[in-house]
């Protein structure tokens, strides 16, 4: 389609060398063909040039002192992607692989996944290239001090809210917060992923994870199956992966094997999450020290072999192009049957198409880990209503979202032509909420 190639076109000359946000945009893109088609008012609006285009870019120098007292400089960024449907909303990621191609990918990911939630989030992603790891928690605090020293201009309970992501936990949130707290003289739901004593929501820890295998729960439902008795392989082992494998094994699967950056390990008898818990949450150590304590497992180098695990499921709760042909290719001989991404955006186009021709069930990020941003809605609301819910509230309202979530996926999928295809659907319903919000703001 001339107009879908056009938009495309622009995007690579205005955005040069970044490659992570082509690949979301061209996804959607393609994805939109039949809703384009079926809308020519949008073409008119010149819709598809607005929404790739980032309403505001802030980029910003952030200094700090580390533990011997020298200088050292990071790069901060926020991007205020889309605001048709409510205030920016959307994590915050410290990785030194951060550049703005990666801010700006989150970003727009970020627009259609908040407007699947069904809640009035626009979208948003921000981050830094800082490396958390190996410092200490002054330094830490010290450089997320420096962070929202410049970032409090530019966010606001009514106006955008930045959440956790890579890098950013419970730590890295309150550290951030209490900084806000001071420079504005403000006691307000600016972040959520908050602690429990100050205005966070229960739930919210876990709503990732647990939302991305409620939405797999659905996929395994529509092939007669469930989560009982399958055995699983979750990648990553940071809060996402967690609390995939905790829900997973809940509900009657046995989780074989886990990662980080370094390389897996495999425990044929089911991981011990407990372990990666202390490990992980507790001591910020490598997934490799699981094998000292636990004399079955195999520990094995290189974070991408995880995918040569035989599963029926795959939950991948890394990062970015975590999974690629090769990997997907093993995963289909070893008999998987469903993939849903935990992460955002961890497959390679060349493993969807695997997926989708192989008749693998398939959930697309955007839709699957969308319960960890719905879960941060429901913290906005309780910080509005100066309430707390229960934890059982909380959990069901976010097991019927993802059950929504999929649901209208699915449906789109059909209406549109493309039938069991969740990446067209989750695309084409995100899609629509904000373009007609969008129609009806005017030209903004
Ligand atoms: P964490 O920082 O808690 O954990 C990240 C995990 O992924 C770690 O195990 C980390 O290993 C691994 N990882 C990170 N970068 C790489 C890399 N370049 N190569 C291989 N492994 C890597 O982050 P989250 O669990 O919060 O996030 C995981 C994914 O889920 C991300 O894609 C994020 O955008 C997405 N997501 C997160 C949500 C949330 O609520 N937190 C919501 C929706 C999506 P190591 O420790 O070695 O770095
Ligand atoms: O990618 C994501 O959806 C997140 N990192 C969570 C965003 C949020 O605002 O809770």
């Amino acid at each position: 389609m001339e107009y879908i190639h056009t938009v495309m076109e622009t995007v690579k000359k205005r955005n040069a060398g970044e490659t992570e946000f082509y690949q979301a945009v061209e996804e959607v893109l393609e994805s939109l063909k039949p809703a384009i088609a079926k809308h020519p008012e949008f073409q008119q609006a010149g819709l598809l040039e607005r929404i790739v285009e980032p309403e505001r870019q802030i980029i910003f120098r952030v200094p700090w002192l580390d533990d011997q007292g020298k200088v050292q400089v990071q790069r901060g960024f926020r991007i205020q992607f889309n605001s048709a449907l409510g205030p920016y909303k959307g994590g915050i990621r410290f990785h030194p692989s951060v550049y703005v191609g990666i801010i700006k990918f989150l970003g727009f990911e970020q627009i259609f996944k908040n407007s699947l939630t069904g809640l009035m989030m626009g979208g948003g992603k921000g981050g830094s290239d800082f490396d958390p790891k190996g410092k200490s928690d002054n330094e830490v605090m010290r450089f997320c001090q420096s962070f929202m020293t410049e970032l409090a201009k530019h966010i606001g309970a009514d106006t955008d809210v930045p959440a956790g992501d890579i890098g950013v936990g419970g730590r890295e949130i309150g550290y951030m917060f209490g900084q806000y707290k001071r420079l504005r003289n403000e006691f307000t739901g600016v972040l959520t992923g908050k602690g429990l004593t100050y205005g966070g929501s229960l739930v919210r820890t876990e709503a990732t994870g647990y939302g991305c295998v409620y939405f797999t729960q659905e996929m395994l439902k529509d092939r007669g199956t469930s989560f009982e008795g399958k055995t699983v392989v979750v990648s990553g082992s940071g809060n996402v992966a967690i609390y995939a494998h905790e829900k997973a094994t809940q509900l009657g699967a046995k989780v074989v094997a886990m990662s980080d950056s370094n390389g897996y390990i495999h425990d044929p008898q089911g991981i011990n999450l407990d372990t990666v818990k202390q490990l992980k949450e507790v001591e910020r150590k490598r997934i490799k020290e699981y094998v000292h304590t636990h004399k079955n497992a195999k520990y094995t180098d290189g974070c991408a072999g995880i995918w040569n695990v035989k599963c029926d499921v795959a939950l991948p709760c890394a990062t970015q192009n975590e999974l690629d042909e090769e990997g997907a290719k093993i995963l289909i001989q070893n008999g998987c049957i469903a993939v849903a991404e935990g992460a955002n955006m961890p497959s390679t186009p060349g493993a969807i198409k695997l997926f989708l021709n192989n008749k693998i069930s398939f959930g697309p990020g955007k839709a699957a880990n969308a319960g960890g941003v719905a879960t941060s809605g429901l913290e906005m609301a309780q910080n509005s209503q100066r309430e707390s819910w229960t934890f059982e509230e909380t959990d069901n309202k976010l097991l019927r979202i993802m059950g929504n979530i999929y649901a209208a996926s699915k449906n789109a999928a059909e209406e549109y032509g493309f039938p069991n295809n969740l990446v067209v659907g989750a695309n084409i319903a995100g899609f629509l909420k904000v373009a007609n919000a969008m129609m009806a703001h005017g030209v903004v």
